[in-house]
């Protein structure tokens, strides 16, 4: 291997390192603005869905059943001012959680619904702390 093959090699590394460096830069800022965007408040950029949302688009609606240990829709859409109410129907007793603390239905016995109505616009995302698998996501949209 003579001086000039292993200078383009050596190029050639450098420049891979560079452009996967840069997509690692790139994910992360990614990430933060999507953090950013899931705070409540954030209207504007509240409205851009995350891939994971992308996968299973929100149904318009107030309403989610709770069943078979699963909220349905997974992904529930509505504007701004909307009270939406989930109801239990498993016999096991659930809850709606939201990550970001604003509200906590406790335990919900079957046949048992809560309801919240979302003031701000943003992406909203609660689980069951019974069986946190179990997750879902309010978009409020302006009003
Ligand atoms: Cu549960």
């Amino acid at each position: 291997m003579d001086s000039a093959t292993v200078g383009i090699l050596v190029g050639v590394v450098v420049l891979g390192l560079l452009v996967v460096g840069g997509a690692g830069t790139l994910v992360v800022w990614r990430r933060q603005r999507q953090a950013a965007s899931s705070l409540p408040g954030r209207g504007v950029s509240g409205r851009q869905p995350s891939p994971a949302l992308e996968r299973t688009a929100p149904l318009w609606g107030s309403h989610v059943a709770i069943r078979q240990f699963g909220f349905h829709p997974e992904h529930l859409q509505c504007a701004a001012g909307t009270t939406v109410t989930w109801t239990n129907h498993d016999d096991v007793q659930h809850t709606v959680t939201f990550r970001n603390g604003m509200a906590d239905s406790g335990l919900l016995p079957h046949g048992q619904t809560y309801q919240y109505t979302f003031r701000l616009p943003g992406t909203f995302e609660y689980y069951c702390t019974v069986h946190p698998r179990m997750v879902g996501t309010v978009v409020v949209t302006s009003a």
